[in-house]
């Protein structure tokens, strides 16, 4: 492609890699009906009764059964109530939840080292070459299947494909207990025809965008130049022209236990408003703490980077008594460090929070996570994790 003396080369398809990904059904949901088989069949809804919790709590996830009447994760558990009184509302069991990711894990190696978890219930496997010697990818991840099956009750859904954008959005295909498979051959239709709210990666804000500008399923998305996107979404429109186009290069990367969680957004234009630097931090709280709750930890200490608009880049940490409690905290640090540390006149050009020497989080009735959307605004490869 030509602009006047620029020239770009039109990215190319890696296909040489075979990528599972995948994702327990209902994952906490399911595990209580199978540790209670009274509530088979039934609205299961993972969140402390509203009438328990004064109305506090948030739905961690629901049954299939209960999905039919409009509830979903992070929906408030007294609007939970209201759409199905008669649901059956069981408070989490963390760590049965993560035992249960961990014998999961156990079953993911037995055919690869290369393991990305997302969370306690999902997983990136990278099986070009695996423990077995087995080619057909397809074959594995059945495997992998009836395992789940056979040794915790369980079912999951999985994506089979050549990268791991489009092995996520196989394994969202068919659920539950789903099994879908998208070849190079294929991969080019398949996102032609995927709403745009599908787009893994893409949040709630870039939606409503895409909809204004009349894009609305990928190929819509596809329609677009690069330049066209990058001037709606910055950095983000790179990443979606790729990924329309079938390609990731992102790595299976192996999860070594986490000792920090942490997150950093670069600004377009150098930050140079104090109220653009307390919402940038207020957005970076807001994903670390969704991030550690999602890998069910906490830490003491928080970890505050700022880059200058000169490149120069300093990192202050702070350490507590105590765990960082919620968001809200998170952010509240963040701010103080912010203002003992940094210099607004020399423009910011990075922010980012991280919160490091975590532990497991161990629930004693800690009120449900303050969890938001799954995926927030930007790609995931936007974001240092
Ligand atoms: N979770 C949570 N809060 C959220 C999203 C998820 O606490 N906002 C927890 C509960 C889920 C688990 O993480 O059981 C896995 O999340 P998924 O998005 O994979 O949802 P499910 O496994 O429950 O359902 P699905 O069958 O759609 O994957
Ligand atoms: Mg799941």
């Amino acid at each position: 492609m030509q602009y006047g003396m620029l020239t770009f080369s039109e990215p190319k398809r890696d296909i040489s890699r075979k990528i599972i990904h995948i994702d327990m059904d209902a994952f906490y949901a399911s595990v209580e009906v199978r540790e209670n088989p009274s509530l088979k069949g039934k609205p299961v809804i993972i969140a402390r009764h509203p009438k328990e919790s004064g109305g506090r709590g948030v739905v961690a996830t629901a049954s299939y059964e209960a999905r039919k009447y409009g509830i979903h994760s992070a929906m408030s558990a007294q609007k939970a109530y209201e759409l199905c009184p008669n649901g059956m509302f069981v408070s989490g069991n963390f760590e049965l939840y993560r035992s249960i990711s961990q014998q999961i894990r156990t079953i993911f190696q037995r055919y690869t080292d290369l393991i990305q978890p997302l969370s306690l219930d999902e997983a990136y496997l990278d099986i070009t070459e695996n423990k077995f010697g087995i080619n057909s990818a397809t074959l594995i991840a059945y495997r992998i299947q009836q395992d789940i099956f056979d040794e915790t009750g369980l079912t999951c859904s999985a994506g089979v494909s050549y990268n791991k954008f489009l092995a996520k959005l196989a394994s969202d295909f068919k659920k539950p207990s789903g099994i879908t498979i998208v070849p190079p051959e294929h991969s080019h239709f398949f996102l032609m025809n995927l709403p745009i709210e599908k787009f893994y990666g893409v949040g709630k804000k870039s939606v409503e965008k895409m909809h204004t500008l009349k894009i609305f399923t990928g190929q819509h998305l596809y329609n677009k130049s690069e330049l066209e996107l990058v001037d709606a979404f910055g950095k983000m429109g790179h990443s979606l022209y790729r990924r329309v186009r079938g390609i990731d290069d992102s790595l299976v990367k192996i999860d070594r236990d986490r000792k920090s969680v942490g997150k950093e957004t670069t600004f377009l234009e150098d930050l140079k408003e104090e109220e653009k630097v307390t919402q940038a931090l207020r957005m970076l709280a807001n994903k670390v703490y969704d991030a550690l709750k999602k890998n069910q930890k906490h830490g003491k200490t928080v970890v505050l980077k700022i880059r200058y608009g000169d490149f120069d880049t300093q990192t202050r940490r702070r350490t507590f008594p105590n765990y960082m409690h919620d968001a809200e905290e998170l952010f509240a640090v963040a701010m103080d460090i912010w203002e003992a540390e940094g210099e607004l006149n020399r423009g910011v050009r990075l922010l980012g929070i991280t919160v490091t020497s975590l532990d497991p989080l161990l629930y004693e009735n800690i009120p449900l996570p303050l969890w938001k959307k799954k995926d927030e605004e930007g790609l995931e490869d936007g974001y240092k994790t």
